[in-house]
Formats: C-alpha cells, structure tokens, sequence
C-alpha cells in the first residue's frame, strides 16, 4: 500500500485551556515547513529544538518546543512534526492556521493513526487499540488497550493464521497432487491439527468476548413502583448522592443516568420514574422514558417492596420486556421487612419472572455486594486477567466466523478435499480481517472516522 501524499495538520491536544497544547503534522518532506515556521531553522530527528514559531511576517505566534521526526521513523511512517506551543485555544488555532497557510490541510478524524496503518506501523487492531485507549472509561479498559496497542491481540491472530497457513498448504498440496491424496493428509495428521486449531481458536475468542464486556460495559436500568428506593439503590452503588431520595412517592421524574465501575468494568446505571397511575403530565413523560430506558438496557433491577408486591404499571413493564433482557429481581429495605440478605437462584418462583433475586438494603449496604456479584456473573465477567484483549464487536463476528468456517472443515469428508480448502481458506480471511490484511476500504472509513481529530 501507498502513503497518501498531502501534509495533514491538527490541534491534537483536547479543546480548551492548558499548560501545553500540541499541533501535529504529518506528510512527505516537512523540513521546509519547519524552516518557515521556526525562522530558518533546521531541525535535528528527534531533538527538542526550542524556537518561536513565526506567522508569515515573522513575527512570533508563540515559543515552545518543535519536534521533528523523519520518515519512515514516526507515528505515521512519514515526516512528522510536533509544535509544543502554550495550550490557549486561540494560539493553537492560529498556530493551526500558519500550517494551513504553509500548504497543509486539516486532518480527518484518525487521520493520523490510518496513515500509521497504511505504512504498515500497525495493524488494523492495534490501531483500533490507539482509539479505545484515547476513550477507556477504566483503568482495566486502559490496560487492555495498551496490550493489544503492543501487539498482544495481533500476536494471537498471527498465530492461528500462521497454523491455517501450513494446514492448507498440506490440505492444497493433495489437491496439486492428486496421486498423494488422503494418505498423505492423515499421515501428516491433518483431522489432529485442524482440531487443534480449532481449540486455539476457541481461547482467543473466550478472551475476545471478555474484552468486549469491558469494552462495551453493560447498561442496568432500575426499575419499580415510586418509593421502592430506586433512587437510594442508584446512589448506594454510585457511593454518591446522584439522585433525589424523598420519601414521596413519584419522586424521580425524568430519567438519571450515572456511571459506575464494577471490578473493571463499565456498568451505565438508569434510575427511572417510579411506575404508577398518574394525572401529572411530568411525571407522565418520565414513565414514557422509563419504557425507553428499559428498551436499551442489558439488565433490569426490578425493584420490589416485598410487603407490597408488584403493582399493574411495573407489571405492564415486566410484560413488555423482551426476552433477551435479564432480570434481577430485589426485594429492597431489609432493614424494615425483617427478611435476611441474600441471594437466590436455584428454583425460583419470582414474581418478575427473574431467576436471581436479591435481598438487600438500600440504606444500610447490606447485600450490596451481592447485587453488585450478581451484575458481573449477569453478562458472564470472569475477571481480568493478563490474556484479555479489548476486542470490538468487528473482532467477534470475524473470531465466530472463523469458528463456523473451521466447524464446516471438520464436516468434510474424506472425499471432499476441495471443500475443507475452501473453508480452510475462507476462515483465514475472517482472521485476516482483524488484522486488516483483507479490509475493504470503506469498512477502514468506518473505523477511523469514529477517531477524534488530531489522533
Ligand atoms: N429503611 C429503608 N428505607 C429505604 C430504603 N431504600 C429506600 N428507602 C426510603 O424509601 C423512600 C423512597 O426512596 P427512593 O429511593 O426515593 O425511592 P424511588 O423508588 O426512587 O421512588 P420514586 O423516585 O418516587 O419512584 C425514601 O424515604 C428512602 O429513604 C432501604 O433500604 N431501607
Ligand atoms: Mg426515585
């Protein structure tokens, strides 16, 4: 592949105030630019060359650092210079301005990274990583990101691609030379190593589905009749007073999202407007977004005052909720209704249809930490560990294509050897595609268009 030409400038610091902002630029042959901005000076790869950088009268815009790095040694593989300016949203525009002037143009949302890509600095993977490490909402998410950043994700893929590899050449080799034929096929034990790989291909995806847990997080909406204590629940896992708690019923009127993170991973907590019958138009509208809220969630609280029960709205809602969504039913203020906390769920009649239950307190924290277990074993969370990979949902559909390709492999028969190259073939592509060997180029739009600017 070739590097696209045109110089590409951008302000790759966030927005607003700070101590350094950074405008960075990349294209072929940079030291002229250089020159102009810095006043005739040459930069050294990679020195600090500390200099006022110049508008078109030579007079300074700023003074800080320039970093020149040559091609093919940067970030993008091509000439790339930094301008270490101070970080003031107008003179990093004008700083902006002045490599627009000098014949850059400005750079597209990953622009930068897919260029890095285009010169082979990274893999399609790993470039995805430099985006889900920008946007990590844990620490755990950081860390993943910066392993498949390092390669660890690739690795793996390189290597059930390296195994398809000679399992094909053996698999075609019968096919170029019929007379070998199947003999030669199970002398060289090719059932064993197709199931081998299959096994290997088995773990990445396990730790690819863990990764997209920790990726995506997991949407939990809460919700019951007013005064049940949704609002409490939400702020005792939040450990913040995020909602109002009254002891009025149809206290939370619109709908409050908080964010949480449960051993890593990302949970995305909605507290609703208590279900009830109602005349008052706000509150109205708050049920109509509870319905919407619920639509979007992984996992439904359904909260319960066992004194109580459930009443005809929340059961409306209960009836609604498809199939798919999980529920856990909570029989909250233990501290009132004399019930012990715990946790349920072998051969449960619940009234939500739920099959945990979960006895708790709001107020005290008694079994919150079983909520707070249950959420995690709700979407299958095993934990971190050092072999997980932050994977997209992109990297599962290939992972499970790849999967379906090798099943149908082991289906062929001993007659059907054109066929077993086939699907030998067609799941090395799948894993291609991860890595980016075989991307279309409008799925690689898709990709770094979601990047921000500057990246
Ligand atoms: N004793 C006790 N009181 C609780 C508990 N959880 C909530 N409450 C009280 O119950 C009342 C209602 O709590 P909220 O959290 O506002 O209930 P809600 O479900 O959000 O109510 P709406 O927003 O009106 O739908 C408040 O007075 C809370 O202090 C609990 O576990 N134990
Ligand atoms: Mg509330």
């Amino acid at each position: 592949m070739s590097a696209p030409s045109p110089t590409i400038a951008a302000i790759a610091t966030a927005p607003g105030r700070g101590g350094v902002g950074v405008v960075r630029i990349s294209g072929k042959n940079l030291l002229p630019l250089a020159q102009q901005i810095s006043g005739g000076k040459t930069p050294k790869p990679r020195v600090a060359l500390y200099t006022d950088f110049l508008d078109s009268d030579g007079q300074p815009i700023d003074n800080g650092l320039l970093l020149y790095f040559a091609a093919p040694a940067s970030f993008t593989g091509e000439d790339v210079i930094e301008l270490q300016g101070h970080g003031g949203p107008v003179v990093m525009d004008m700083l902006l301005q002045r490599c627009l002037q000098l014949g850059a143009r400005m750079a597209e949302p990953g622009e930068f990274t897919k260029r890095a890509f285009l010169n082979n600095k990274l893999d399609l993977a790993q470039a995805e990583s430099v985006a889900d490490l920008i946007d990590a909402s844990s620490r755990s998410a950081a860390r993943m990101a910066v392993r498949s950043l390092k390669g660890a994700f690739s690795q793996h893929i390189h290597a059930l691609v390296d195994e398809l590899i000679t399992l094909r050449m053996l698999v075609e080799a019968t096919l170029d030379f019929p007379e070998e034929d199947i003999d030669f096929l199970e002398a060289a034990d090719a059932r064993g190593k197709l199931a081998e790989l299959q096994g290997r291909l088995k773990t990445v995806l396990a730790s690819a589905e863990q990764g997209a847990i920790l990726r995506e997080g997991m949407n939990v909406v809460l919700v019951g009749a007013p005064n049940v204590g949704k609002s409490s629940l939400l702020n005792a896992l939040a450990g913040d007073d995020i909602a109002i708690v009254t002891d009025i019923a149809g206290t939370t009127r619109d709908t409050v999202r908080e964010q949480i993170t449960l051993d890593g991973v990302p949970v995305h907590i909605i507290d609703t407007a208590g279900l009830r019958e109602t005349d008052d138009v706000v509150e109205k509208i708050g049920i109509e977004r509870s319905h919407k809220a619920v639509k979007e969630a992984d996992v439904a609280l359904i909260l319960i005052d066992p004194r109580e029960g459930i009443n005809a709205k929340t059961q409306t809602i209960l009836d609604s909720l498809p199939d798919t969504l999980k529920r856990i039913e909570i029989h909250n203020k233990t501290d009132l209704t004399g019930e012990s906390a715990g946790m349920f769920t072998n051969g449960l009649d619940t009234q939500s249809g739920a099959d945990t239950l979960i006895k708790l307190s709001a107020k005290t924290g008694e079994g919150l930490d079983l909520l707070k277990q249950a959420l995690l074993q709700e979407i299958g969370w095993q934990g971190e560990s050092e072999s997980l990979f932050l994977a997209r949902s992109r990297h599962l559909t290939a992972l499970h294509a790849a999967e379906a390709e090798l099943e149908n492999a082991a289906l062929c028969g001993n007659n059907q050897i054109e066929l077993l190259a086939e699907h030998l073939r067609l799941a090395q592509t799948a894993c291609n595609e991860i890595t980016g060997e075989f991307t279309a180029d409008d799925l690689l739009g898709v990709i770094f268009s979601r990047f921000c600017i500057g990246k």
